[in-house]
């Protein structure tokens, strides 16, 4: 799952008149005056310039500014981070604020103070890029020059996708809510909690999602939370008060066959119906629609509960952008994190190209080789190391145990415990919940954000 990834939310692009001169050293601010040959006033817009421009103060974004500044090489303000956003969440903690299991505002931190005085941190929104003009060009009008740009701003999760979605959100009434936002993850628990009998239904859609397991993380602990409450028994579901259906946009449970056999095993002993390939596209009242992906007529259902996880997609300013190929996500060579278009640009994340799970997890195993193979293309050198497509899906199965999906390209299993302890992965363990609940938002917060966390790599300097 995803990291918080601030929301970049793009500004139109103020209608800025360029300034004409580079008014900008060592990354001091010096607004440029602008005259034209009548007496004008002057323009409040600025350039600044510095080595290395972060677009974003997420997963990615803390963990490469810091994991650079660490190298030693660079002095105050060589390095900038942009981000609009006041906080920086663990997202990936929002399934267990949906489960109970924490709440939201812990799991947020000041994104201010996780920056390093080092670093200069425009708190500002990105309007466009211009990678031809190395200049990244900012909501308020200043211009932002680079040597190279790294754009890890996340995706934007598009609640207008769903017709009728935004307003069973923000109805308390309505039994409709999701893991996937800030404001929207605490409504989760009570509506879990409040249902006594009924239709359940969790979904997920097509295209791409930040962490494609967690739509039914959640699903799991409801089932084990109504279990608990004597309101589902998994050997007699059609005899139980509630109800539980998985609609899902994809063919299967999971995209890795090896999970995924596992978790449709599971679905089954667990009398959760499955809808495949069946993508919601509208709400209205109590009923759910649901597009067919052959094309075969829409499905409309009753619901009782729905926990939703909307369609999500690239920033306006990456999508417009000639960074991004033509899904809008910034296009990189999938082993070095570099632009296929220009060598000083560099993405990684849930805005990138690479064709992995979408994970703070994978950012731990992607960060160290873009930094590497920045820094060795500020010293004139080609890219050297390479991201093999790791990622990792903690699921949570039941409380007290969790699935630990890891796996590379190719879907291809890389667990970290495998091969070492003969453990198999797909058997949820109490370990890997431990690991998920307590350990991995710890080690982001402690080590992660400073630069100094690589995953199953450990801990790096
Ligand atoms: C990880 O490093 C991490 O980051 C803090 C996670 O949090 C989202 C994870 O879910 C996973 C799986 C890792 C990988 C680390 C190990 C030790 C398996």
């Amino acid at each position: 799952m995803v990291p918080r990834i601030v929301c970049q939310a793009t500004a139109a692009a103020r209608s800025a008149t360029a300034p004409t001169a580079i008014a900008a050293l060592g990354g001091l601010t010096v607004p440029v005056s602008r005259r034209g040959f009548a007496t004008v006033a002057p323009v409040a817009a600025s350039q600044k310039n510095h080595k290395v421009v972060v677009i974003g103060g997420g997963a990615a974004g803390l963990s490469i500014s810091h994991q650079l500044l660490r190298q030693g090489k660079f002095s105050k303000d060589d390095i900038a981070v942009i981000d609009p956003a006041t906080w920086t969440h663990y997202q990936p903690g929002w399934t267990l604020v949906g489960g109970g299991l924490k709440t939201r505002e812990e799991l947020r931190m000041p994104l201010e103070s996780l920056i390093d005085p080092k670093l200069k941190f425009y708190n500002e929104q990105v309007a466009s890029l211009s990678p031809e003009d190395n200049l990244v060009s900012l909501g308020n009008g200043d211009k932002v020059a680079y040597e190279h740009l790294v754009v890890v701003p996340g995706i934007h999760i598009n609640y207008n996708s769903i017709k009728g979605l935004p307003e069973a959100l923000a109805n308390p009434d309505a039994p409709v809510s999701s893991i996937y936002g800030y404001d929207t993850c605490a409504k989760v628990f009570p509506t879990i909690k409040k249902l006594q009998r009924g239709q359940a239904i969790f979904t997920q859609p097509t295209g791409i999602v930040k962490c494609a397991g967690a739509p039914q993380k959640i699903m799991w602990l409801a089932l084990d939370y109504w279990k608990k409450a004597g309101l589902y028994d998994a050997s007699n579901p059609s005899k139980s008060p509630i109800n539980i259906t998985f609609a899902t946009g994809i063919p299967a449970m999971f995209g890795v066959p090896k999970y995924s056999a596992a978790l449709e095993k599971m679905r089954q002993e667990r009398g959760v119906e499955g809808l495949f390939q069946h993508d919601l596209v509208a709400i209205d009242g109590n009923k759910a629609t649901f597009a067919r992906a052959d094309g075969a007529e829409p499905v409309t259902r009753d619901f009782d509960l729905l926990h939703v996880v909307p369609k999500m997609g690239p920033h306006e300013f990456v999508k417009n952008s000639k960074v991004a190929n033509s899904t809008g996500l910034v296009d990189v060579d999938e082993s070095t994190t570099q632009s296929t278009k220009y060598k000083n640009v560099w993405s990684v994340g849930d805005a990138s190209s690479l064709p992995t799970s979408k994970t703070a997890a994978a950012i731990t195993a992607q960060a160290p080789v873009l930094v590497r193979n920045l820094l060795g293309a500020l010293d004139g050198k080609g890219p050297e190391t390479e991201y093999d497509g790791y990622t990792s899906c903690p699921i949570t199965t039941e409380y007290g145990k969790v699935l630990l999906a890891e796996f590379k390209y190719g879907g291809v299993p890389k667990e970290t415990f495998g091969g070492l302890l003969g453990i198999d992965q797909a058997v949820p363990r109490r370990a890997f919940y431990y690991m998920k609940k307590d350990m991995f938002p710890w080690v982001y917060k402690k080590f992660m954000v400073k630069g100094t966390w690589a995953g199953p790599k450990g801990f790096i300097r």
